[in-house]
């Protein structure tokens, strides 16, 4: 298959060298049937990676877009979920931990139809994918038709969201909640503190870290921290990764999960739409999760939404980016809507540096600016939230947030994350998601 970047638009012209080196970072990550987040730190295929790059991808290659949603599709499990992370079986178990062997998949899973044929993680990430798919449609519908792109996908899409609503409801209330910090994509994310503080971590001679090989200990999560991660997965793997059954030590309701379920039940609606099944199933589910997450989620007191600690019954205090994706939701409140774009403009989010948020509270007591999902700000949560300022007409904001994004991946080399106060890239370099949502905005 062979990527082919589509006719020159003015906004591309004009950023050449940019675009290049974007399409020579996916070209580089690609596997033959996928794309690695990056060689080094994350050498297989990552599910919410795999949706953000499908998004730049399509401007490359629209087959190779497909191929790449359909790679992570054909991991899924026979209960519906797909896997946080998809093995590629011709690595070494040491190029990354936690690996096949930790995971066990299809041995653990096979209970809940996890694949024989592919090894994979035995939790979920945020649903990006049914966004994604439509968005891969809509680069070439002509060509997603001639292929059957959308009727594929359209069943395993409906089926993954079926799981996210009915086996992850764990608190009956209408929202999907997460059982790892993972699960979520914010891994260690001041949001977790107190209900990780209740896990038993696992003992720190039980496992051996192998993002430290590429990554600086001052950016990464804890040796706690992981320790903590180890403990939970193998509580749930011990249990067959099945969701009734284990004791979920950690189990929140998430913002920014529930807000990106919500936009891709919109998009399955219209997917629904073209490949002639009921669309109004889909719409309902997003009226319905608009509903409760602003029942359960909305803080007034801080200006967005807080996630919720479902064994202490509680939403926790603390302010992270994850509050503010709800504003790519199009059915809130009008007075929702105006206080997120009061709290993303305030103090406690907005750097001067950049107008990428930070992933954590600029005044929160847990603030690091250059550790991880603790207060860099990511290149994902600046695309989500610049297409969330367009849901709501926002313009200006958007176009300023677009051309820091840009400036961003530039001078960082498309970097992870960046120090929100510096600017300065941190993390890996040319990430892929990174490059993927650079060709996006440049379209
Ligand atoms: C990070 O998470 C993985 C575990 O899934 C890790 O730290 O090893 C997160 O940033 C996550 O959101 C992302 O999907 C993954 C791959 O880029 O890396």
């Amino acid at each position: 298959m062979r990527a082919v970047a589509g006719p020159p638009t003015p906004t591309r012209s004009a950023h050449l060298a940019l675009w290049r080196g974007a399409a020579r970072v996916l070209l580089d990550n690609w596997t033959g049937t996928s794309t690695v987040p990056s060689r080094s730190l994350y050498p297989h295929q990552w599910s919410w990676d795999s949706a953000f790059i499908a998004i730049g991808l399509r401007h490359l290659s629209v087959r190779r877009a497909q191929c790449e949603l359909e790679t992570l599709l054909a991991a899924q499990w026979g209960d519906g979920r797909i896997p946080h992370i998809v093995f590629n079986p011709a690595l070494p178990l040491s190029a990354y931990f936690p690996s096949p062997d930790f995971w066990q998949s299809s041995r653990a899973g096979k209970a809940a139809g996890a694949p024989a044929v592919a090894e994979t993680s035995g939790i979920v990430q945020p649903p990006v994918h049914a966004l994604a798919a439509w968005l891969v449609h809509r680069a070439d519908p002509m060509e997603s038709e001639r292929r059957g792109f959308l009727a594929r996908v359209y069943p395993r899409l409906t089926a993954w969201h079926r799981y996210l609503l009915r086996c992850r409801d764990l608190a009956g209330a209408g929202l999907t909640a997460m059982v790892h910090p993972w699960e979520a994509g914010m891994d260690n994310s001041p949001c977790w503190d107190s209900p990780l503080a209740r896990v038993e971590p696992a003992a720190p001679g039980t496992f051996r870290r192998a993002d430290l090989d590429h990554g600086s200990a001052a950016d990464r999560p804890t040796d706690l921290d992981y320790g903590r991660y180890v403990r939970l997965a193998l509580d749930y793997r011990d249990h067959g990764y099945d969701d009734h059954a284990a004791l979920h030590h950690f189990a929140v309701e998430d913002p920014a999960v529930n807000s990106l379920l919500i936009v891709s039940e919109l998009a399955l609606a219209r997917i629904a739409a073209t490949v002639g099944a009921d669309p109004a199933v889909h719409a309902a589910h997003a009226e319905r999760l608009t509903e409760t997450l602003v029942a359960r989620l909305w803080d007034a007191e801080t200006g967005m939404f807080l996630v919720r600690d479902l064994a202490a019954g509680e939403l926790i205090p603390e302010r992270s980016v994850a509050g503010l994706i709800p504003l790519i939701v199009p059915g809130l409140p009008a007075d929702i809507v105006e206080q997120l774009l009061q709290s993303l403009s305030g103090p406690h989010f907005h750097a001067r540096a950049t107008d990428l948020v930070p992933s954590y509270d600029l005044a929160g007591h847990a603030f690091d600016r250059t550790r991880y999902w603790r207060g860099p700000a990511w290149f994902n949560t600046a695309w989500l939230i610049e297409r969330a300022l367009r849901v709501h007409k926002r313009a200006g904001p958007a176009d300023s947030l677009r051309s820091s994004f840009l400036n961003a991946a530039e001078s960082s080399q498309f970097s992870e994350y960046i120090d929100p106060y510096s600017g300065e890239g941190r993390g890996t370099l040319h990430f892929s998601w990174t490059a993927a949502l650079t060709l996006d905005l440049l379209s």
